[in-house]
């Protein structure tokens, strides 16, 4: 598998040149700086492209993550001619430049969601955390959203609510930052007041009209894909459940499903993120990813351990629910069927996803998730089951 590694750009506190020393070749980034909905121009595709693959550094610019659905599509809001263009200017650009993976998601509003980013182990590292009842506090007595308490089960909106009342402003605020973190770069972060009015845009959204706003995205865009040779990965939600009363519509099997034989070419596929799908309880990530294998076009490794009431943390690479000694069985078997079928790309670029806080890592103000150390640590994991599973069931690594 291509070993790889996200990287935020020249702001990113991690550098290039740490890439380098993880051992991965591959570089996962986007145009930051770049607000939703406009084009992508060559000349600053190229300018990454160049930073990326400086000679001293020996890396490529193998996926975008992400390449942003404009809220507007996902809202189905307006005439949205212009922005399909410009989403598939972008697409032309890319091709062009040779970056020919694009990841993406279709969440509403916010991306992936924790309630702390700093969640104290054993050990003395950080680990993200999503708390159910500072979660329920937030959206039932932070934000207030009308029907709230019914969204959440009863005693966690007790917990909730005893939570709310001894908590101080400044852990307040510590929630509402934890809980827009997940935005990374120039996207937008929201206080409560523009959440509220951001969340009332999509008041008469159902989880079936997210999904055909998308599927009228996949429509207006994988013809193009498909022609140009690029593969594009859809991210499961993450969590994988509806979010203050917003619709997630990638979060399991049958929503994959349906996503892929909305737009039945291979251009449209996914990205197999482990941590995402393995935070539902009912998601068996090795099957999902055995089912979906020849669409599978990314893959971000890493692991949570769910609790009861629906709070989860993210474990280990090689710990938490999920057996990533059988799932990566699995992305192996795939790369050797596809070697086997004389296709060209088969080898998967992954990368190893989030990581905790470690050593040197703490206080060094890198992205949520995205330390060196502990990333470095799991990719070192990774990459020694894959090399144990290849040499064992001999299969292509
Ligand atoms: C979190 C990431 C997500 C992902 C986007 C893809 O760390 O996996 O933010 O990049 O959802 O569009």
């Amino acid at each position: 598998m291509e070993q790889s590694w996200r990287w935020f750009g020249p702001d990113d506190v991690v550098p290039l040149k740490a890439i380098r020393q993880a051992g991965a070749s591959g570089v996962v980034t986007s145009l930051h700086h770049i607000p939703y909905g406009e084009v992508w121009p060559i000349v600053e595709i190229e300018r990454r492209k160049a930073q990326i693959a400086a000679p001293s550094l020996g890396l490529r610019w193998n996926v975008v993550e992400s390449l942003p659905i404009h809220e507007r599509i996902k809202l189905g809001e307006g005439d949205l001619s212009a922005l399909f263009d410009h989403y598939r200017q972008s697409m032309r650009n890319l091709a062009a430049s040779g970056v020919h993976t694009v990841c993406y998601n279709c969440m509403p509003v916010i991306d992936w969601t924790r309630t702390e980013l700093h969640h104290r182990l054993p050990g003395g590292g950080t680990a993200l955390r999503f708390n159910a009842h500072e979660f329920a506090a937030f959206d039932c007595f932070m934000l207030e959203r009308p029907g709230a308490q019914e969204d959440h089960p009863p005693e966690v909106v007790s917990r909730a609510h005893a939570w709310f009342l001894d908590a101080s402003e400044g852990q307040k605020s510590t929630l509402l930052a934890s809980i827009m973190a997940g935005l990374p770069g120039a996207y937008d972060r929201y206080d409560i007041p523009s959440l509220r009015r951001m969340l009332d845009r999509y008041r008469d959204i159902t989880a079936e009209g997210l999904r055909e706003n998308f599927g009228r995205f996949l429509r207006e865009v994988m013809p193009l894909a498909e022609e140009l040779g690029l593969r594009f990965a859809v991210h499961p939600d993450d969590p994988p459940r509806p979010l203050m009363g917003l619709p997630r519509v990638v979060s399991c099997g049958d929503d994959i499903s349906f996503i892929l034989s909305a737009a039945d070419v291979p251009a449209n596929g996914l990205t197999l993120c482990s941590g995402s799908l393995g935070a539902g309880v009912h998601n068996d990530v090795p099957a999902i990813a055995r089912h979906f294998a020849d669409r599978i076009h990314f893959v971000h490794l890493r692991n949570v351990s769910k609790e009861a009431d629906g709070s989860f943390m993210e474990a280990d690479h090689l710990g938490g629910d999920t057996d990533m000694l059988s799932l990566i069985e699995v992305l192996l078997r795939e790369q050797g069927r596809r070697l086997e079928a004389g296709i060209e790309t088969w080898r998967l670029p992954f990368r190893p996803d989030h990581g905790h806080e470690l050593l040197d890592d703490v206080g060094k103000g890198s992205f949520p998730g995205y330390s060196a150390i502990g990333r470095l640590k799991g990719l070192a994991e990774l990459r020694g089951v894959m090399l144990a599973t290849g040499r064992l069931l001999n299969l292509p690594v």
